[in-house]
């Protein structure tokens, strides 16, 4: 909308520019506003191909897996899987989490690398925040995009958690999670900054493409 005014400026500016006697200083600035003015245009034309590529890539993401096994870190025993499904309202989480402290609440959250080298999940970086928001809960919209909430576990320290974003994508541009990291923490997530309290990270894998079921 403000490059089309902007163009109708600078088209006005043409107009009245060459009905009059054009000295050379003249014919300058007409040259840079037509350059000014096919910029302009060129630059919408690319910003509404990126937002269209970025609406098939999101489409095209619907029924994909992807899949994070999640290993101990030194000293701990939590673990299971978490995966991560394409679906039209975006990416469908679902954690199946077991070794956890009983009753309790843990902070789940994607991190910045898939680096697994270290026992003590550190490898894997801060939380993943690509758009560099304030750390908060998956109730609030602006947040780290790897804010992904809590666990609950039962009385045997197991957890089934489901959750959809729509602030990341699998694989595509707009935040893509493929290859990141996936950290359980020890304490629940209380939405404070920076990073929630939520304490030692007690199991960790990594976001991979998962084998089509059969
Ligand atoms: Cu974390």
């Amino acid at each position: 909308m403000i490059n089309r005014w902007r163009y109708g400026v600078l088209l006005a500016l043409l107009m009245g520019l060459t009905a009059g006697c054009e000295l050379e200083s003249n014919k300058q600035i007409r040259q840079q506003a037509q350059k000014a003015a096919e910029n302009a245009l060129a630059r919408e034309a690319e910003m509404m191909a990126q937002k269209h590529a970025a609406e098939l890539n999101a489409a095209n993401q619907i029924g994909q897996v992807m899949v994070a096994v999640m290993t101990p870190t030194a000293g701990n025993k939590t673990g299971g899987t978490v995966t991560f499904t394409g679906v039209a309202s975006g990416v469908l989480v679902e954690a199946e989490i077991s070794g956890l402290t009983p009753g309790q609440q843990h902070a789940i959250h994607i991190h910045q690398y898939g680096d697994l080298r270290l026992d003590n999940g550190k490898g894997t970086g801060g939380h993943y925040n690509p758009e560099g928001h304030d750390h908060s809960l998956p109730s609030n919209e602006t947040r780290h995009a790897g804010d992904l909430g809590n666990l609950t576990a039962d009385a045997n320290g197991n957890a089934s958690y489901s959750i959809t974003i729509n602030n990341v994508t699998l694989n595509s541009h707009h935040n893509p999670i493929c290859g990141r990291g996936v950290i359980i923490h020890a304490k629940v997530d209380d939405g404070g900054q920076p990073t929630g309290n939520a304490g030692a990270r007690i199991s960790q894998g990594v976001i991979g493409f998962a084998k089509p079921a059969q």
